[in-house]
């Protein structure tokens, strides 16, 4: 097992919920509240011997690293990027970089299968690592959500507006998952830290404490069906279930007056954070101060940034949240909720100390660009090379990262704030102003037309 920088013990509620409840007993040697307590001693959560920790959290190999945000199934934009980048046709690269990939390799974009495979093959010749995301999490759980029935080969309505797309060969559908099922969930070495959502203190200490089989989709839903339990043994899922009665037609109307349902966003509130599995791959949600639609539904509860509590020395680089390297409609690609980015610049490490940097530019989203082939795509498959720590995207541009490392000071919540950093419309970062007066703007944009993807890399 291995826990670098972790506190031998924690002084609070390690669940991170609003709940309040005091830290009371030690669990595996960790201090936790009393629900925590419950929820890691029931028996329910006790699967084989296997420790948790094991393949949970690996080491990142020494060196120059290249991180990869989500590719959502993006083969053409991740084989451009890794040309940008520099890489042959076998993934090496000549200054010895090592490839390591955030999560969220599929689902909505053309080819799911063949970026799987390719980041397979990168892992397999020894050129990257890669982490778990919620999607493939979604696979190895056997949900069908929107977006992924590339997998499922149902041919569902919803999905209709991806096509067309490449469909997994339902023969090698058992080996994908068990690719998946090899994905550590974080991966860590003392100058970094990586993982796809949220780097959460609690939740990693409460992951320490679980003993688990190797199995991440029946781990999270034993984790679930425990919180489940929990929280009905306390009432909650019975008062959110009184609130929903009279709502309960109306939860996919964006046109009602939805009021504040706070018994339902407080359990969508602990159902989250009582899973540690799902914080660290789809981050911390609170209770929401009003009801918002967002894919298709009334929703209570809401992600927060997590990296304005983050205050730790060693830095953490994460992908998920959908960051606009230009400025997209949101409200069009489904996101009806607040964005968590508005007013920070595509290019800012965050957090008080801005130890955190988020490397998805909203590539998931393409598939919707694709339909309007007149219009330059204004999302980006980015990597975030380190210890350089600039960026490169799959467009050819190379942009620095401003901010980090800005010592904490009172009453700044975000470091680098550049409000509305581009006009809509606005050609691309050359012709950005320097706002922060920090670091290097782009290093390098090459002149000319785009590279062409894949005749420069055949897999
Ligand atoms: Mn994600």
């Amino acid at each position: 097992m291995l826990f670098i920088g972790l506190p031998k013990s924690v002084e609070r509620c390690i669940c991170g919920a609003s709940s309040g409840a005091s830290v009371a007993r030690p669990v595996a040697g960790r201090r936790v509240c009393p629900p925590v307590a419950l929820l890691v001693s029931h028996p329910g959560a006790i699967m084989t011997q296997k420790e948790l920790g094991e393949g949970m959290i690996e080491t990142l190999p020494d060196g120059p690293l290249d991180i990869v945000g989500d590719v959502h199934g993006e083969l053409d934009a991740l084989l451009a990027l890794l040309a940008v980048a520099g890489y042959d046709e076998q993934g090496r690269h000549p200054d010895g970089r090592h490839l390591v990939f955030l999560g969220d390799l599929v689902d909505r974009g053309p080819d799911s299968p063949g970026v799987v495979r390719l980041v397979q093959r990168l892992i397999d010749g020894g050129r990257a690592s890669c982490i778990l995301g919620n999607h493939e999490l979604n696979l190895l759980r056997g949900e069908r959500k929107a977006g992924n029935d590339w997998f499922w080969n149902e041919n569902t309505a919803h999905d209709r507006r991806y096509h067309p797309w490449n469909w997994a060969d339902p023969a090698a559908g058992p080996e994908m998952l068990a690719f998946f099922e090899r994905l550590p969930l974080a991966l860590v070495r003392s100058d970094l830290r990586i993982v796809h959502a949220a780097w959460h203190e609690p939740s990693m200490v409460a992951l320490s404490a679980l003993p688990t089989g190797g199995d991440f989709g029946e781990l999270f839903t034993r984790l679930d069906d425990d919180a489940d339990r929990l929280l009905e043994s306390r009432g909650v899922v019975a008062q959110a279930k009184h609130e929903k009665a009279t709502w309960r037609h109306h939860f996919a109307d964006p046109e009602v007056d939805m009021p504040m349902l706070h018994a339902v966003g407080q359990l969508d509130e602990d159902r989250q954070m009582l899973n540690p599995v799902r914080v660290l791959t789809s981050g911390v949600e609170r209770r929401a101060a009003q009801p918002f639609f967002a894919s298709g539904q009334w929703r209570f509860a809401e992600r927060v940034r997590w990296w304005d509590d983050y205050t730790d020395d060693v830095p953490v680089v994460v992908g998920h949240y959908w960051r606009q390297f230009l400025p997209l409609d949101r409200k069009a690609l489904g996101k009806g909720d607040p964005d968590l980015f508005d007013g920070v610049s595509p290019r800012a490490w965050l957090g008080p100390r801005g130890r955190v940097f988020c490397v998805d530019f909203s590539v998931g989203g393409r598939w919707q660009e694709r339909k309007s082939p007149d219009t330059a795509p204004r999302s980006r498959l980015g990597l975030l090379r380190w210890p350089e720590k600039t960026l490169v995207l799959d467009t050819g541009e190379m942009v620095g990262t401003v901010g980090r490392g800005s010592a904490p000071r009172a009453g700044r919540t975000a470091p680098a704030r550049c409000r509305a950093w581009l006009p809509a419309g606005a050609a691309g970062p050359r012709s950005r102003p320097r706002s922060d007066g920090q670091l290097p703007l782009p290093l390098h944009v090459p002149p000319g037309p785009l590279p062409r993807p894949a005749a420069v890399l055949r897999w």
